[in-house]
């Protein structure tokens, strides 16, 4: 009772802060993302009726007390489905840099459900697994779909509507994304923390809540036209405005450093002299930008050229999940 799945991680565009149920991981708002072709977690799961404990492997190390327990509460879920009390060994292999402010958590939640939910024969449909992985990490129900995914909030309390879909298949519009890495500190607030903090104290969070469905209606127009400098301001946006909502927070959230300001401004000055890139940024300091393909090379040569920046992780958008 053995499988293997691969999953990408996946980065948003419009994004996802803000939980309404944390116990379900059901999100305040609608989100969209692109799923990447670089960055995954390749999980093997196998239930075996003669093991004793669940035992959690991350990249060949017996995992820490918090990530175990994570990991072992969610084969709960899946035993729950499957009806099982079966206990499981976990191996998963990241190949996320954990530097590169990419969420590990939305590809290793996405195989880990695929995968436990493959061991135990159950068969779920892609929603079914968007549903289940959600429940690990929010992020991880839009990396079940390649290419451009709509994570819908939904509104039932038991989140039976609250899974992803895919807009647009990654081969259908080819853009480049450059994970600009400005500082390797790891973050100090989580986004876990960050957002629940963010709900519960912060004046400006109403102001995210009234705008961001918008945001989200712009960002699926703009894909559907393939409309590049439309998708890339509302993105631009949204991220900042998600940023202002922390500020507002107390304690007040700052995942920014100095690089991450220069990236930024540097990224505005290219716009005049003609370049069409764009920026985001998720909870901590690097920034990602989206150019066209063609522009790719010289936004790479441009960025790394700036004293902040220490390097430069280029990829596009990439596939769903692969059973191996
Ligand atoms: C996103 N982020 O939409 C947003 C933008 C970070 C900033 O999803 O608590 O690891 O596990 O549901 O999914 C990162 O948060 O949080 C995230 P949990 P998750 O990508």
């Amino acid at each position: 009772m053995k499988a293997t799945v691969k999953a990408n991680t996946n980065i948003a565009l419009i994004k996802y802060w803000g939980k309404r149920d944390e116990k379900l991981f059901l999100p305040m708002n609608s989100s969209l993302s692109i799923t990447l072709d670089k960055f995954y977690t390749t999980t093997t799961v196998e239930f075996d009726e003669y093991f004793e404990s669940d035992i959690f492997l991350l990249n060949n190390r017996v995992a820490g007390t918090k990530e175990s327990s994570k990991v072992f509460n969610f084969l709960d879920k899946i035993r729950e489905l499957a009806g099982t009390k079966m206990r499981a060994r976990v191996r998963a292999l990241n190949n996320v840099p954990t530097a590169a402010g990419l969420a590990s958590s939305a590809s290793g939640f996405a195989a880990l459900a695929a995968a436990g939910a493959k061991a135990l024969n159950l068969k779920l449909d892609e929603r079914e697994l968007s549903i289940l992985a959600r429940q690990g990490s929010g992020s991880a129900c839009r990396s079940i779909y390649g290419g451009f995914v709509e994570w819908q909030k939904g509104v039932e309390t038991d989140g039976s509507d609250s899974y992803a879909t895919q807009l647009l298949p990654e081969q259908r519009w080819n853009i480049s994304i450059l994970s600009v890495l400005v500082a390797s500190k790891e973050k100090k607030v989580s986004s876990r923390e960050g957002m629940k903090n963010t709900v519960e104290t912060s004046p400006f969070y109403s102001g995210w809540l009234n705008t961001v469905e918008d945001d989200l209606k712009n960002a699926k127009e703009a894909i559907r036209a393939r409309d590049f400098q439309r998708l890339g301001n509302v993105v631009e946006a949204n991220a900042l405005k998600m940023h202002a909502t922390m500020l507002g927070a107390k304690p007040p959230i700052l995942y920014w450093q100095g690089g991450t300001v220069e990236v930024i401004h540097h990224i505005q000055y290219m716009r005049t002299c003609g370049f069409s890139a764009y920026f985001t940024i998720d909870a901590g300091p690097n920034v990602k930008v989206l150019c066209p393909p063609e522009e790719e090379r010289r936004m790479y040569e441009e960025l790394l050229k700036l004293p902040a920046v220490e390097e430069i992780l280029v990829c596009h958008p990439g596939s769903g999940i692969q059973y191996i």
